[in-house]
């Protein structure tokens, strides 16, 4: 196991976990994942195209629609999500340092001009399981709140090979990306951000 190598609001943000090798190979083994499972764009429960376009790999996927905010066990096209990627579980095991695996990881791919809104992430049974994020590509504005809606916030640049993990009093706070700083990183050829959140479903 590493240590963070900060805390900001008691999220842990492990700063350059990956190096450039790591991160390479990272995107090799995704890119096996999203030539079975598609990115596909989302729509809030109120009906809006998220700008975030999204697939993910396990027993479970993170979806939403009209009908809210959910996981399902198949990708909107009918399969079943592929495996999750054991260079992802890896990270999973040791920053963590859990013999559970988690149900879901959630591939968030950022283009030009996406965001995501501030949100809790609980659509999980359990919230005592962290939730693990890991970032590559472009640098992500990284924006995190309270437990309650508003207030003051923290915002922090994640770049490519930055891993944060949200876990015990952080795990209920929102947060959201504010912005992406386009083409800042040449990791992934037409430019863009990639993040991944490792879940605990069930
Ligand atoms: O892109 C990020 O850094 C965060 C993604 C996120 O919060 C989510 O997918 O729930
Ligand atoms: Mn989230």
């Amino acid at each position: 196991m590493t240590d963070a190598t900060l805390r900001l609001r008691d999220f842990d943000i492990y700063k350059g976990y990956l190096d450039g090798p790591a991160q390479t190979a990272l995107i090799g083994a995704l890119r096996g994942v999203l030539k079975v499972a598609p990115l596909f764009s989302p729509t809030t429960r109120f009906g809006k195209k998220m700008s975030v376009r999204m697939t993910s790999a396990g027993k479970y996927g993170w979806y939403s629609d009209g009908r809210g905010y959910r996981y399902e066990p198949r990708h909107p096209d009918g399969m079943p999500w592929p495996p999750i990627p054991e260079k992802v579980l890896a990270i999973w095991r040791d920053v963590t340092g859990l013999e559970r695996e988690p149900d879901c990881c959630l591939i968030n791919y950022y283009g030009e001009g996406a965001r995501m809104g501030m949100h809790q992430d609980r659509d999980e049974a359990d919230f005592t399981w962290p939730v693990l994020s890991v970032s590559l590509g472009d640098d992500g504005m990284f924006r995190i709140g309270n437990e309650d809606r508003g207030g003051k916030t923290e915002s922090i640049w994640l770049e490519s090979g930055d891993v944060v993990v949200m876990g015990g009093p952080a795990r209920l706070l929102h947060h959201g990306v504010d912005r992406i700083r386009f083409g800042s990183s040449r990791l992934l050829p037409k430019g863009g951000r990639i993040n991944l959140t490792c879940r605990v479903v069930d």
